[in-house]
């Protein structure tokens, strides 16, 4: 017998406000390091940019107004930190707390719970400019100061907020794969930048418990739970070696306040391991979050890697031509392999609903913490019709399985926050473009063509509103 969702559960949709917002320089706004980015040749698909994205900056009142039609109960969205501070710190924009201010009060309005990111990749360029962005401490003490500031200006209105989105994807992106800003491929940077990104997040925590002391916050993590190709003993040391070096190294930091004792043994031995100064730990113990926020969208298959085998270098696919991901793994330790019993994407992630539970149950089995579902989609190609609809039965059918199988997690004892989908209008995406889309919301666009950027709702719209209205029993 499967226990009902509980009363007030959080069902929510999410957006970045670089991949939505667009007006990159509108009202005082500094730059971002996407702003700069995204127009590098070759960084993005097809030159995709955020400059005017679905331009939700101007028309935030009709997409909340589109919320409110679905009944929607929360709304998770970012605030582009160089809209509040243009140059990362200092002088703080008013325009831009007025923007994000208006925005609030618009879903309060309508019943629809605020749920703030800090940071959503969009690190001001001036920071990366003047001394590095993340691979300075110095972006502990910067990313506090803009955290005050937002917890100043919104704290008293918004209950429920979201530190670092996905710090395991930005660093790991920005700093070892190259595939984000600033470009950088070298693991022991890597390693160090991630640990300033600790702090930073430790910092605003603390902060945030002098301030807004009623509210609740915690990062959210990208977790791909690590299943084994086979039973084989090999392949099974290989998947508990991924799930510490992938996910635990990140989680335990937030959780617990340390490293992960193999892992950091690993790097020590490789003298790539991060610097942690006196006092480091500590802070990590004071800047413990209230819930872990949880991207999820498929899990990774690994086997026992040679020696000799497949190093580290993630060809992803972000083309949408499926088929075309390549293997990345460490030498010795593990590598990524296909897994027969799921289905894959067109940009070939893997579909496995089962795996959100097994996320949800493992997060809930080591950290006891309650879980905030601060992601979850499924990026497709939609086709709009000549009626103007957008017949998205796959989307309906992925969303389905996955809030059966946080049903089925809160039946296993997961306290369970809320679900927000990945995303609620079609928004840019990062490495794909605006022909990967998520939405439940059409945006009318392409890479070069902005089209009238009007918003048409898909079936999946219509549907999402029957589950919130039977709270989950749709
Ligand atoms: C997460 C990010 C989101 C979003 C999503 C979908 O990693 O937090 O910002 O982009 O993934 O990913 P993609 O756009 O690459 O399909």
């Amino acid at each position: 017998e499967l226990k009902p969702f509980p009363e007030g559960f959080l069902w929510g949709s999410a957006s970045a406000a670089y991949q939505v917002e667009g007006a990159w320089d509108a009202d005082g706004k500094g730059l971002s390091v996407w702003d700069i980015y995204a127009k590098l040749p070759g960084t993005t698909f097809k030159n995709s940019n955020g400059d005017v994205a679905a331009d939700h900056y101007n028309r935030y009142k009709e997409d909340v107004a589109l919320m409110a039609e679905m009944g929607l109960k929360a709304y998770r969205f970012s605030i582009a930190w160089a809209r509040i501070l243009p140059e990362g710190r200092g002088k703080v924009n008013e325009a831009g707390i007025r923007f994000y201010s208006d925005l609030i009060d618009e879903l309060l309005k309508n019943g629809i719970e605020p749920v703030i990111t800090l940071y959503h990749w969009d690190l001001p360029q001036a920071l990366l400019d003047e001394y590095g962005g993340f691979e300075s401490r110095r972006i502990a003490d910067d990313f506090d100061e803009y955290a005050r500031v937002c917890f100043r200006s919104f704290g008293d209105r918004v209950r429920y907020w979201v530190s670092l989105n996905e710090q395991n994807i930005f660093i790991g992106f920005g700093y070892m794969t190259g595939m984000h800003p600033p470009g950088v491929k070298d693991k022991k940077r890597m390693l160090q930048a991630n640990h300033n990104a600790f702090l930073a997040n430790a910092r605003a925590i603390k902060s945030f418990r002098e301030m807004v002391p009623s509210g609740n916050i915690g990062p959210s993590f990208a977790y791909s739970p690590a299943y084994p190709k086979t039973s084989k003993p090999e392949d099974i040391l290989a998947a508990e070696d991924a799930e510490e070096i992938l996910s635990h190294w990140w989680m335990d930091v937030y959780a617990l306040g340390e490293y992960p004792k193999a892992a950091m043994d690993l790097y020590r031995g490789l003298g790539i391991a991060p610097e942690v100064l006196p006092g480091d730990l500590e802070l990590f113990k004071e800047g413990k979050p209230d819930f872990m926020g949880l991207n999820y969208y498929q899990t990774t298959t690994y086997e026992a890697n040679p020696l000799d085998g497949v190093g580290e270098k993630l060809e992803m696919n972000t083309t949408g031509e499926k088929g075309t991901a390549k293997s990345t793994g460490i030498p010795g330790v593990y590598r990524t392999t296909g897994n027969d019993y799921l289905e894959r994407t067109n940009w070939d992630w893997t579909i496995d609903p089962e795996g959100l539970r097994v996320a949800l149950r493992r997060i809930t089995g080591r950290y006891s913490l309650p879980v905030l579902i601060t992601e979850n989609g499924l990026g497709e190609y939609d086709k709009l019709t000549d009626d103007d609809k957008v017949h998205d039965d796959y989307r309906i059918g992925y969303l389905k399985a996955h809030i059966l199988a946080c049903r089925e997690a809160i039946t296993d004892g997961v306290d369970l926050i809320g679900y927000c989908t990945w995303s609620f209008t079609d928004l840019l995406s990062w490495l794909n473009g605006y022909q990967k889309r998520y939405g439940f919301v059409y945006i009318n666009r392409d890479e070069t063509d902005l089209k009238d950027l009007r918003r048409v709702r898909k079936d999946s719209f219509h549907w999402y509103r029957k589950v919130i209205e039977s709270n989950g029993s749709e």
